[in-house]
């Protein structure tokens, strides 16, 4: 896949601090004049919503496949209602998780062969795609602290294994070193500040 200019993902487990980097990257943006637009998967359109409920709650018992083609829909929706659009407009596109989630939790976490997930990447999105992504990397028993600490009730997803946790954060670190030109990986238990300094470098002079 082809990146596309302007448009931009954070990557990593859950806790990792993907939303807190995404306000602050946002910000810094806007501050210089740039026009942002900040989505988050799933989610972002009225369909793209339902379906991140239907995954996410607890209650539903979803088999991997239809997990990966349900991801995959709720992507679809996104590109083409908010990104291809913002992009088209010469808009910046920040987007909390992107494709690369899919080949780390349901590819390595789930054990899914990832040549249908790629097929499946360009169903849904086309030639849209991050021209460059920042994991934001965290051990499980980090991620399980942070998660403990916000409180709220697990979702669907967050109630799988460490084991789940473990393969899903090998498999990102895995993606990140088979795509360097297309990956920053970021120590993300630094503080937050720090972390923002390391990605609004990086992102700058490929804007
Ligand atoms: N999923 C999938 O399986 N396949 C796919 O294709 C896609 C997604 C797209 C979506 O969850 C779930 O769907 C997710 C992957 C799966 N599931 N799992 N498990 P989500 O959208 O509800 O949430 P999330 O993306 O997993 O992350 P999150 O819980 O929102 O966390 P975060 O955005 O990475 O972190 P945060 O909210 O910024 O911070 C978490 C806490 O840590 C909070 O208390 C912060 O104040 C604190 N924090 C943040 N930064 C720091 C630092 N630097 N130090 C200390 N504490 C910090």
């Amino acid at each position: 896949m082809i990146g596309r200019r302007g448009f931009f993902s954070l990557e990593g487990v859950d806790g990792s601090g993907k939303t807190t980097q995404m306000a602050l990257l946002a910000e810094a943006l806007k501050r210089q004049g740039r026009e942002v637009i900040t989505v988050r998967e799933p989610g972002g359109t009225p369909v793209s919503d339902k379906i991140r409920r239907l995954i996410l709650d607890p209650e539903n018992a979803i088999v991997p496949a239809a997990e990966l083609l349900l991801f995959s829909a709720a992507r679809a929706q996104l590109v083409s209602e908010v990104i291809a659009p913002a992009l088209q407009a010469g808009k910046i596109v920040l987007a909390d998780r992107f494709g690369w989630s899919t080949l780390a939790y349901q590819g390595y976490g789930r054990g899914m062969d990832p040549a249908p997930i790629r097929e499946l990447f360009r169903i849904a999105c086309g030639n849209v795609w991050p021209l460059h992504s920042f994991l934001l990397d965290l051990p499980v028993a980090s991620m399980r602290a942070r998660l403990e600490t916000d409180g709220r009730p697990a979702d669907r997803m967050e109630r799988e294994s460490a084991a789940f946790f473990h393969r899903v954060r090998e498999g990102y670190l895995t993606i990140a070193g088979e795509n360097t030109d297309r990956f920053t990986v970021i120590d993300a238990g630094q503080a937050a500040e720090s972390i923002h300094g390391e990605i609004l470098a990086q992102l700058i002079p490929l804007l």
